[in-house]
């Protein structure tokens, strides 16, 4: 009779351990560090690369990611990090979908003593009020995309008429491409920019808007404009542009040479097939440097005030051949 009551306390003894390691476990998931990271949205096919790059590296780095999708609206992202702060998790990182109107959600950050990075786009915003920006030098990227069409374009004595898409109005990377392609467009006299319009980053309004501007655009004497040049701020956008462009009955890459921003898959397949001439690239998978900076801050270390990513120019000559190691 003894034996089993010891035998029964044994029993009872042992799942208590299990159960005491399984709270030890769950305890010691409860202390991964907790990121709040608010999302512009899956507006093309580079924001899609850089949420599955953020995902797997918070999967891959043991951080417990609470991730919001804002849809491209701001009061959803402001809405998100006041859910993070009323969480208080340990740090808040998002990709802003336009420059400003940030300080009130990020006084409350600061005040509830929570860090945040900012990631992709930058902020108007005072610059102790974040802990640092990783992401891309997007008027570098405006720059080179000016310097490929002069590379097309030398007789400073042509007429080169070029039409600009643009991302979205009052985000970072539409303001800034704008810039430095302008920057360096302005240094040339053969050039000029006669239309811009906003296709907010997307490849159906890409294509909508280039029907429109190749159904009225005319020049300043009122003759139909010959469209010699398509800047679009994302590939997006281009790819849409392209399907506009063939149903007006003209060759993208050839009547109309084009170049964009992002340098996605897509984009390649484009210049393989002829219709899309050059695209800039803006890295998106940011998730791991994301990640390390997370550890960094949370440790109460420093991080870098503004971390630019590397990146290239593709054209046609060389897309068959980088096509076969792009990761996005
Ligand atoms: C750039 C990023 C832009 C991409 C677009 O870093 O913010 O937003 O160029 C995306 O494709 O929609």
């Amino acid at each position: 009779m003894a034996s089993s009551r010891l035998s029964i306390t044994i029993i009872i003894a042992t799942l208590a351990a299990i159960a005491m390691a399984g709270c030890a476990r769950k305890q010691d998931d409860d202390q991964r560090i907790v990121l709040g990271f608010s999302q512009i949205g899956s507006e093309s096919a580079w924001r899609l690369a850089n949420t599955e790059s953020i995902k797997s590296a918070a999967a891959t780095s043991n951080i417990d990611l609470r991730f919001s999708d804002a849809q491209q609206k701001q009061e959803n992202q402001i809405a998100a990090i006041r859910g993070f702060i009323a969480d208080k998790v340990d740090v808040i990182a998002f990709a802003p979908v336009v420059t400003t109107g940030w300080d009130a959600v990020l006084l409350e950050a600061k005040a509830a003593g929570i860090p945040v990075i900012l990631t992709d786009r930058a902020v108007s915003a005072d610059a102790s009020l974040y802990a640092g920006f990783l992401g891309s030098d997007f008027v570098e990227e405006g720059r080179k995309a000016a310097r490929w069409v002069v590379d097309q374009f030398p007789d400073p004595k042509s007429t080169v008429n070029i039409v600009q898409l643009q991302g979205t109005a009052g985000a970072a990377p539409a303001q800034d491409r704008q810039k430095g392609f302008e920057e360096i467009i302005g240094q040339h006299a053969q050039f000029r920019i006669i239309r811009s319009e906003t296709a907010d980053f997307e490849r159906a309004q890409g294509e909508a808007v280039m029907a429109r501007v190749l159904a009225d655009t005319k020049t300043p004497a009122g003759s139909k404009a010959q469209i010699h040049v398509l800047f679009a701020h994302n590939d997006d956008m281009a790819l849409g542009a392209i399907k506009a462009i063939e149903a007006a009955g003209l060759r993208p890459g050839k009547d109309i040479r084009i170049v964009s921003i992002d340098a996605v898959r897509a984009a390649f397949e484009a210049m393989i097939a002829g219709k899309l001439n050059a695209t800039v690239e803006c890295n998106p998978l940011m998730g791991p440097q994301l990640m390390t900076s997370v550890t960094e801050v949370v440790s109460g270390r420093p991080i870098a005030r503004r971390h630019f990513v590397d990146e290239a120019v593709f054209t046609q000559d060389t897309a068959r051949q980088a096509i076969q190691t792009r990761k996005y």
